[in-house]
């Protein structure tokens, strides 16, 4: 029995190793399944990838929901598993629910990478799941940390400073906020957490979310805007309570429109992820993986970019904002 497994390991091996030595990259397509549709940050993300494949000479396919949820995604990336592209760059909304659609794709010979956030504990060599190739995204725990830290200095060292993220499970959302405590207990108490809430990726619902901690407490100095929705809400609920420059607000991710707040005095300081180019590492990687490659970094953080007013118009802010299409 042992010898026959061996032999057929031997086939599978060698058949897998023909495969990725006869494609070409006119034959590769590659499915980009972002977050949310019209999310900037994922149009940004989507250029990205196009520019990355173009310079490949690969085909790539894009798409993702009108909404952050994984039941609206699954069908998806059912539907690229049905088109039978080569490989995946994945952005999946909820690291659990996400795994069973995302390993039928594997297991359909899909090359699998994550882009932004990940499945399982994100660790693809030792971790609960490791069929990804690879995960892109940006140190999300150090951009809440930076952001809050620079909130708690805006603040003068007291005060309270309310959290607004995504969601309380997605891991870019979860290291976010982490880092933004990690922020506030670095004070020793001298700056207190005014709580943490949660926006599903939904302006509105961030802003009504700041009005009520606005209301129910006076000592808020600051608000984290842990996502472009996020911040987006919360600037909209300061400004409507007439508290520009009293409440300071971090936005993590760089929209036209956080920049032209943070120029007006009503944003102090913006996160610029960068997602073209989680983008186009991700699908290096798969495409790495479907050329044969086998030392592909399994984890790999791309850089933020701190925007303040200070720096703003540097070429390296500049070319750090968004693209709203
Ligand atoms: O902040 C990004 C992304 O990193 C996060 O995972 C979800 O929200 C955004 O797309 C911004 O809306």
């Amino acid at each position: 029995m042992k010898k026959i497994a061996a032999a057929l390991a031997a086939v599978l091996v060698s058949t897998t190793a023909v495969t990725a030595a006869s494609l070409k990259p006119a034959d590769i397509t590659i499915a980009l399944v972002y977050g949310i549709k019209g999310d900037p940050f994922y149009v940004t993300m989507e250029k990205g990838a196009r520019a990355k494949a173009k310079e490949l000479g690969i085909t790539l396919v894009a798409d993702g929901p009108s909404q952050w949820n994984p039941q609206l995604q699954t069908p998806l990336i059912d539907a690229m598993i049905a088109k039978k592209v080569n490989g995946m760059v994945a952005v999946p909304n909820d690291p659990t629910a996400m795994i069973a659609v995302l390993e039928r794709a594997s297991q359909a010979g899909i090359v699998l990478a994550t882009a932004d956030t990940f499945i399982g504990d994100g660790d693809y060599k030792k971790g609960t799941v490791t069929f990804p190739v690879a995960g892109v995204s940006s140190d999300n725990f150090a951009g809440g940390e930076t952001a809050c830290k620079a909130l708690i200095d805006g603040m003068g060292g007291k005060g309270s400073l309310y959290v607004l993220v995504s969601t309380p499970n997605v891991p870019s959302d979860t290291l976010r906020r982490d880092g933004c405590k990690a922020a506030v207990e670095a004070t020793k108490g001298a700056v207190k957490l005014a709580g943490v809430d949660y926006t599903q990726s939904n302006a509105t619902t961030a802003t009504n979310l700041t009005q009520a901690a606005l209301q129910r407490d006076k000592t808020i100095g600051a608000v984290f805007g842990g996502n472009l929705f996020s911040a987006q809400g919360a600037a909209a609920a300061v400004r409507t309570a007439n508290l520009q420059g009293t409440v300071k607000i971090a936005s993590f991710d760089a929209p036209e429109e956080a920049i032209a707040s943070l120029k007006d005095g009503l944003i102090d300081i913006v996160i610029a992820q960068q997602p073209g180019q989680i983008g186009a590492v991700a699908v290096q990687s798969v495409y790495d993986s479907l050329m044969g490659k086998t030392d592909i970094a399994a984890k790999v953080a791309v850089p933020f970019v701190t925007i303040t007013r200070d720096n703003v118009d540097s070429p390296e802010a500049q070319s750090a904002i968004y693209k709203a299409k």
